[in-house]
């Protein structure tokens, strides 16, 4: 016979020390907290996060608890012989109260999700300038209206060449595939953008502090997917201007520019 009483506290501490060691952070960055938002969307998404999480957590502890609570306290074996609990079947009241609240919950996440997502990625348009956003395997190709196009080339070798803007002005990001479906993620900046073939998907930035910042390609695309990083580096206006006379001349010296 196995021995009794002991295997749901075991079960109980194993869960809490993977738990536990599921919240260390991971080799390449992996972390359940979200970077410091440095755009406006990104902060509407980092707040969106938190309101859901919070509550989230305070309901999981508050139902966990009661669960172990009520197999402790009422447990089988401190109850007289053929003791037989309350029986509260048919509760309209209680049965109510149950679906409602839930509902409410989901209903609340769902409207506060869908208005926040909506404003990051309807097409704005009163952007100061566009960058249009193309995803390849593997890499990124960003096309500047000033005629000059940066080239994110995949690897693991070292660092991608970073795409610049300017701080302080909205930028309207729009994204395509050339071959399978994409998606442009910096977790400081926005939310996930699919860049997908044969239809235009947008997003924006507005960053107000120079800066450098780091995102993944989010959606497996194939062989190379983990290679696809993303460098945005945000400057003040003037270095940005000469980095773009510097793009320009490059362009000029290179004879047919590459896709
Ligand atoms: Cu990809």
């Amino acid at each position: 016979m196995k021995p009794r009483g002991r295997l749901p506290l075991t079960i109980l501490g194993l869960v809490a020390a993977a738990f536990l060691l599921s919240s260390c952070e991971g080799l390449g960055g992996i972390s359940p907290i979200f970077p410091t938002p440095v755009s406006p969307n990104g902060q509407d998404i980092y707040n969106l996060y938190i309101a859901i999480s919070i509550p989230a957590i305070i309901i999981f502890i508050g139902v966990e608890a009661a669960l172990l609570w009520v197999v402790l306290r009422f447990r089988r074996s401190k109850q007289p012989v053929g003791y037989v609990p309350p029986q509260i079947h048919g509760h309209n009241g209680l049965e109510f109260t149950w679906t409602i609240i839930p509902l409410i919950v989901v209903v609340v996440i769902a409207g506060y999700s869908f208005l926040t997502l909506n404003k990051d990625f309807v097409p704005i348009t009163n952007e100061d300038m566009n960058i249009s956003v193309t995803g390849h395997q593997f890499g990124w190709t960003y096309s500047y209206t000033e005629g000059f196009t940066v080239h994110q080339e995949g690897t693991l070798a070292g660092d991608v060449t970073p795409m610049e803007v300017p701080i302080h002005k909205l930028v309207r990001l729009s994204f395509e595939g050339t071959d399978v479906i994409h998606s442009w993620w910096v977790p400081a900046i926005s939310g996930k953008t699919d860049a997908v073939p044969g239809y235009t998907n947008y997003a924006w930035l507005k960053i107000d502090q120079v800066g450098t910042w780091r995102g993944e390609c989010a959606e497996l695309c194939g062989a190379g997917h983990s290679t696809m990083q993303i460098i945005v580096k945000a400057v003040s206006q003037q270095d940005y201007d000469a980095w773009v006379q510097q793009q320009l001349a490059a362009a000029q010296a290179t004879p047919s520019p590459s896709t």
